[in-house]
């Protein structure tokens, strides 16, 4: 099988494959956000609303990776040698076939597209992204989760010796995340390989980490080395660090404010000096495609 190289995805290609997202996902993400650089595609729905790529300095620049560091800036300013090969990546747990997979292999078995989708920090703060990835769901199929497979943890990688971070007890090292499997298996959710047409910066996350468009950008867990599937509910390492803050499921809600701060707004990175701020939607706009997994659910209740 041919390898997938970072480097063929040309202009042109990130323009077929965007043209071909929007084809496949309807109204889905990939219409959402038209604006520069972007196909301004006839099936996009005029009624959402519509947001600016986030330019590549400050998706690289400004980051949370607390396993370098817990300013904005340390991520960049740290990560730069961490070395991302080898890297495998084990899917265990309740499944009936484990895998253990090389990052070659998965780029190679699991090609990635691009997905425009926007990130909103708890922080009360946002970033539209042009990510390169693949639907989460692929992968774990291929492990075939058994009938008790109710959640999936992410544990990502343990290395205090690379990551200054880890050397102090800010969180519960290794980071730890978790999805219900509905959520898991959800074509929105992806793992991601890249962003803008590029090889995936250290600093958000290479070589594969997490996206969930619709919940806090917490949740989208950096340099995965573990895809646990597992019965219980998995306890992340932000509810263990602050339990009356962090719940589990942590869907993007500007009705429910954080403890200490509100939801209803949030600041667009990059959006000029005078630093704009934006209303803040339900799953994060996502709710069309995503309302129908917490039918019944109080949103309210353990949002965080
Ligand atoms: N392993 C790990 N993953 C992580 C984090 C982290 O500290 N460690 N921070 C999270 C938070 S709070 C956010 S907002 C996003 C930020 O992603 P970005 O830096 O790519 O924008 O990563 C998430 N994933
Ligand atoms: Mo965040």
């Amino acid at each position: 099988m041919k390898k997938f190289k970072y480097s063929e995805i040309t202009p042109e290609n990130i323009y077929k494959n965007r043209r071909k997202f929007i084809k496949n996902m309807g109204l889905a993400a990939g219409s959402m956000f038209i604006g520069q650089n972007l196909v301004t595609s006839a099936s996009a729905n005029t009624n959402k609303e519509e947001l600016k790529l986030t330019d590549y300095r400050y998706v690289t620049t400004y980051n949370n990776y607390y396993e370098f560091g817990t300013g904005k800036s340390n991520p960049v300013e740290r990560s730069q040698k961490f070395k991302t090969t080898p890297w495998d990546v084990v899917i265990d747990g309740e499944v009936e076939n484990p895998i253990k997979i090389s990052m070659d292999e998965i780029l190679e078995m699991f090609p990635s597209e691009e997905r425009i989708y926007k990130l909103r920090c708890v922080e009360g703060w946002s970033m539209v992204i042009p990510w390169l990835g693949f639907p989460l769901n692929k992968i774990l199929k291929k492990a075939l989760p058994t009938n008790k497979a109710k959640f999936v943890k992410f544990i990502s990688v343990l290395d205090p010796e690379q990551m200054i971070g880890q050397r102090f007890p800010i969180l519960d090292w290794p980071y730890k995340e978790g999805l219900r499997i509905d959520e898991a298996m959800h074509d929105l959710t992806i793992l991601v390989t890249g962003l803008y047409g590029k090889k995936l910066p250290n600093q958000n996350g290479a070589p594969l980490r997490l996206m969930v468009p619709w919940k806090y950008g917490f949740k989208s867990s950096k340099a995965i080395v573990n895809i646990k599937l597992v019965e219980k509910m998995p306890t992340s390492s932000w509810m263990k660090a602050s339990p009356n803050e962090y719940g589990f499921y942590s869907n993007v809600n500007p009705t429910v404010d954080h403890p200490r701060w509100s939801q209803a707004t949030e600041r667009v990175i990059g959006g000029g000096i005078i630093s704009p701020r934006i209303p803040t939607t339900m799953f994060n706009g996502y709710g069309d495609e995503v309302a129908n997994l917490y039918t019944g659910m109080d949103l309210k209740k353990k949002f965080l």
